[in-house]
């Protein structure tokens, strides 16, 4: 029997629709970069909402993978807590989340607890990245060894630089092997970014990685020691 459509090749309406999208939730203290880190991703797709009395801003991210495009709308919430809107009603059905701190304040990572326990109340079980912004600040203060949060609770963490373009794609395509429960998915083409405003230099890069990998090897302390 003959398939009415084989030979209609052209992208449909309803094709474009059939793009997996799925609700990022983005968290962490006012000031630690979640805006400018969204704003690093230019798509065809880029089209911003703001919703101002919400509190929250949508941004729907296009990325192409070896399974196909995906959209994740990331919801880019207010950190500030005068601004915060809905707060935690941002997080219904939030299917993935990034939650950033700066590692050049110790107490936006003390915070990153409070913003995970607020979020999994909402969001039971659903793929989390904790994400340490501005790494290109020489002077960091929160170091590779102190961030052991993730390992307890089983995150991933990527250190990042939205000014830099270091590491942005990272945590989108780790939530998307998490969401597509694919392992192996990779990007087919390096996401659109707008141009880094600094370079980090080679050597910082390849030692900050190294620092990292040693202190993911050294065993977590037993006492549930979240001072730092
Ligand atoms: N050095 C450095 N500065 C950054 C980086 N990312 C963001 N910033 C700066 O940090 C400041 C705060 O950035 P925002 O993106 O507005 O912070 P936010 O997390 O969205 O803040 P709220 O909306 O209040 O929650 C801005 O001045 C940015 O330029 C980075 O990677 N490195
Ligand atoms: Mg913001």
């Amino acid at each position: 029997m003959q398939n009415p459509t084989a030979d209609n090749q052209q992208p449909t309406a309803s094709n474009a629709e059939s793009t997996p999208a799925f609700k990022i939730v983005l968290v962490g203290d006012g000031g630690t970069g979640k805006t400018t880190f969204v704003k690093r991703h230019l798509t065809g797709e880029f089209e911003r909402r703001y919703i101002a009395t919400l509190g929250v801003e949508v941004h729907p991210l296009k990325f192409y993978t070896n399974r196909g495009p995906i959209i994740f709308n990331v919801w880019d919430t207010a950190g500030q807590e005068k601004f915060g809107g809905l707060r935690d009603g941002y997080y219904i059905q939030g299917q993935g989340a990034i939650i950033m701190f700066d590692v050049t304040s110790r107490i936006t990572y003390k915070n990153v607890a409070n913003w995970h326990r607020d979020l999994v109340r909402v969001c039971d079980n659903i793929p989390i990245v904790l994400v340490g912004n501005k790494v290109d600040v020489k002077d960091r203060k929160v170091k590779a060894k102190q961030i052991n949060f993730h390992r307890k609770k089983n995150l991933m963490y990527v250190d990042i630089s939205a000014k830099s373009n270091y590491n942005v794609e990272k945590p989108f395509l780790w939530l998307a092997r998490k969401l597509t429960g694919d392992p192996n998915l990779v990007f087919v083409e390096a996401p659109a970014l707008a141009p880094a405003e600094i370079q980090i230099d080679e050597e910082y890069k390849r030692q900050m990685e190294e620092e990292l990998q040693q202190a993911q090897a050294v065993p977590l302390p037993d006492e549930d020691d979240e001072e730092m």
